[in-house]
């Protein structure tokens, strides 16, 4: 017997392809994984999705998802979002993103002299400092959605970020970096092409 599935287009590092896959997964939401090679991607993702972003979740009716907070709504079943939550996913969708990319890969974009993106960034970790705290029934929808952003600048330059003060988010990002939830998310796979067995992700 067939199963219809969602499908997953993902990338294995994409910090947005990650915060969807947390959602999924915590949600214990089967799908069907497909990796996406960006650099070529599948024609069954762009066929449905044009803009040819991941994460994109193909719904069993067809439609598709291509932006990584709709999906996380519709895997936690449109979670209330306080509006201290909502604000702080829209810094780190912004001003912080746009700071850890300058930062991350100087160079790469128009950049400001004498900007030091780093400092930019800290203004939103020194947010997160007062305001994460790991939950006990597992991560919380602004906890999924803002720790592969954390984790991608926590990662940058290492010694940089453990010499600094941020024993609460620290604490925080160990706890969900050590859980079963992100090895689970985190586990390898090819990429996918037409016609490859799938690789069903089930609970
Ligand atoms: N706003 C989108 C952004 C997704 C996004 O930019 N993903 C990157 C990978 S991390 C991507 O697919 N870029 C297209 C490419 O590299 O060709 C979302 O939240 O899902």
């Amino acid at each position: 017997m067939t199963t219809f599935l969602p499908v997953l287009y993902s990338f294995r590092r994409c910090p947005y392809a990650m915060r969807a896959r947390l959602a999924l997964y915590s949600a214990k939401i089967g799908h069907e994984h497909r990796e996406v090679d960006l650099k070529n991607k599948p024609p069954e993702m762009l066929k449905i999705s044009p803009k040819g972003t991941v994460p994109m979740l193909q719904l069993v009716d067809g439609t598709a998802l291509d932006q990584s907070l709709d999906i996380m709504k519709w895997a936690l079943k449109d979670p209330f979002l306080s509006s201290e939550d909502k604000e702080l996913i829209e810094e780190n969708d912004t001003t912080f993103k746009q700071a850890l990319d300058r930062y991350k890969y100087p160079g790469r974009y128009s950049e400001e002299k004498n900007v030091n993106y780093r400092d930019l960034g800290e203004i939103f970790l020194k947010k997160l400092e007062t305001r994460l705290r790991p939950c006990a029934g597992g991560p919380t929808f602004l906890d999924m959605a803002v720790f592969p952003f954390v984790r991608q600048i926590s990662k940058v330059d290492q010694q940089w970020f453990e010499a600094q003060s941020y024993p609460y988010l620290t604490y925080w990002l160990d706890s969900i970096t050590s859980s079963a939830l992100f090895q689970h998310v985190m586990q390898k796979s090819s990429p996918w092409s037409t016609g490859d067995d799938p690789i069903t992700i089930s609970f």
